[in-house]
């Protein structure tokens, strides 16, 4: 790859990243099916469902649903693609929505008015010259998966994938080259639901039904890689990591082991998908709590012959843990991870700790490890924005936390990383998705819109809408 002279790679991918199911609403148009997060309300309700808790397959009469409406990205993406290429926008990260193709997953034929819509999405971005990279699973399932099949636990689910793989590369085989299969993968294990649209039933043993949905999902992403590579032959097809280094409390070898344990729980998604086969610690994890896995014989060759191109990731914050029952008290947690709270650093109003070095180290640590390029897929600052008095969100405080976290990034190439692209999440603010909220704002254009869903939607630039624009147009120089 030609570099220039800061180290950013001429053909980096700068962009943003969003997913349909917090952006598109729509949710039931042009046959969309239900997904599992149109389930989903915001409120103290959300969470318990998500770690696998749902007592009906319909939304509630008197429940707000934020995907159903989203910002509606459907009808306006046009209007968003314009202010994203006003920026400079290289690449936009997307997903698609497994239920506007097959509505409800299992259906014979794909729907015609859903595939149309991606189609006339891609053709807005390639206007553009705007490199589309598609998630194939963003946390979305459709319903009617999880009710006929109880979703990812059923086996039956790798091949309902392979086949909606299947065909969207070959709607979109000239349009679309940057691919990821499952958004996330290893939040299966923390939110089960929106991981893998898992509902559990009183007296399962959870872990194993937990690691055969993993299971299954690492068998259909490997052949979907292979269904990738074979329909379109010059297509990368990329995992993705929730990422985020495990620190130890203490130098106390058992801190240390701990964080170790810690970190190997996601890797064990990434060590399958890129090494192709189930490392020496998640066998011994497996037989510790008896977890006797349902493997096909084939399953072993599929996972080994179809490794994937390149590692995507999110980075938002590291971790603290111990062993210490003293210092556990002090865990201060997000709304997503618990962790000990960090004495070097601060943390965001949702408690996620901001650690721009810990996005270097986690670079490293994955090419380390993998050594296959990495794509920043996720990365940004979730904040409360005030429109002030004359109509404008100064997000100085946005602005600062990527600053920080792109010249860690800079430092991570010079290490000798190879990062093929960064796509900052949620360029435009979009639903958050594990709080449901519209005041957790990402973007560098405002959507005017609130956590009960009243506003008039209208998009408005931010201050850090010019100093992101900068950036991409000095390829990183001028941060
Ligand atoms: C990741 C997800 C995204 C996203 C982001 C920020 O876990 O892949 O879908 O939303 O985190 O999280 P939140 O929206 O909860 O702030």
């Amino acid at each position: 790859m030609s570099k220039n002279t800061n180290g950013f790679p001429e053909e980096f991918l700068w962009g943003g990243a969003i997913a349909a199911n917090q952006t598109e609403g729509a949710y039931l148009k042009d046959g969309k099916g239900l997904t599992t997060v149109d389930l989903l309300p915001t409120g103290e309700k959300r969470f318990p469902i998500m770690k696998g808790n749902l007592s009906s397959f319909s939304p509630l009469e008197g429940e707000f649903y934020p995907s159903h409406k989203a910002i509606d990205f459907y009808h306006r993406y046009k209007e968003d693609i314009a202010l994203f290429a006003e920026m400079g926008f290289k690449s936009l990260r997307l997903s698609i929505s497994w239920a506007r193709i097959f509505p409800n997953g299992d259906d014979a034929e794909p729907n015609e008015a859903g595939l149309r819509f991606y189609d006339d999405l891609f053709d807005e971005l390639q206007k553009y010259g705007i490199e589309p990279v598609v998630t194939l699973a963003h946390f979305d399932v459709p319903v009617h998966l999880v009710e006929k099949y109880g979703s990812w636990k059923n086996r039956e689910l790798v091949s309902l994938f392979e086949k909606y793989a299947k065909t969207v590369f070959t709607r979109y085989k000239d349009k679309v080259k940057y691919w990821l299969t499952f958004n996330e993968i290893n939040m299966l294990l923390h939110l089960p639901f929106i991981g893998a649209g898992l509902v559990f039933k009183e007296g399962e043993n959870i872990q194993q039904v937990k690691y055969q949905a993993a299971h299954h999902q690492l068998v259909a992403s490997a052949l979907a890689v292979k269904a990738g590579h074979e329909i379109i032959p010059d297509a990368k097809i990329g995992c993705m990591l929730a990422a985020g280094m495990v620190y130890p409390y203490s130098s106390n070898p058992d801190d240390v082991f701990d964080a170790m344990n810690k970190d190997r729980e996601s890797f064990f998604f990434i060590d399958v998908q890129s090494r192709g086969e189930y490392p020496g610690f998640a066998k011994r994890f497996f037989r510790d709590n008896n977890i006797d896995l349902v493997m096909e014989k084939e399953d072993e060759e599929i996972l080994k012959k179809h490794t994937v191109d390149y590692i995507g990731f999110s980075y938002y914050s590291s971790r603290v843990t111990s062993t210490d029952p003293e210092v556990l008290k002090n865990s201060t947690g997000g709304n997503v991870f618990d962790s000990v709270s960090n004495p070097y650093l601060t943390t965001s109003e949702w408690g996620w700790t901001i650690d721009p070095k810990g996005l270097r180290i986690t670079a490293n640590q994955l090419y380390d490890r993998y050594q296959k390029p990495l794509f920043i897929v996720e990365n940004g600052l979730g904040a409360v924005d005030e429109v002030n008095s004359d109509g404008e969100v100064i997000d100085d405080y946005r602005v600062e936390y990527l600053k920080l976290h792109i010249s860690e990034m800079r430092e991570a190439i010079q290490d000798g990383v190879e990062l093929i692209g960064y796509t900052s999440w949620g360029p435009i603010d979009i639903v958050s998705a594990s709080t449901g909220e519209m005041k957790k704002r990402y973007g560098y254009i405002y959507v005017d819109r609130n956590n009960q869903g009243k506003g008039s939607l209208r998009r408005m630039k931010k201050k850090s809408f010019d100093w992101y624009r900068q950036v991409i147009e000095s390829n990183g120089e001028n941060i």
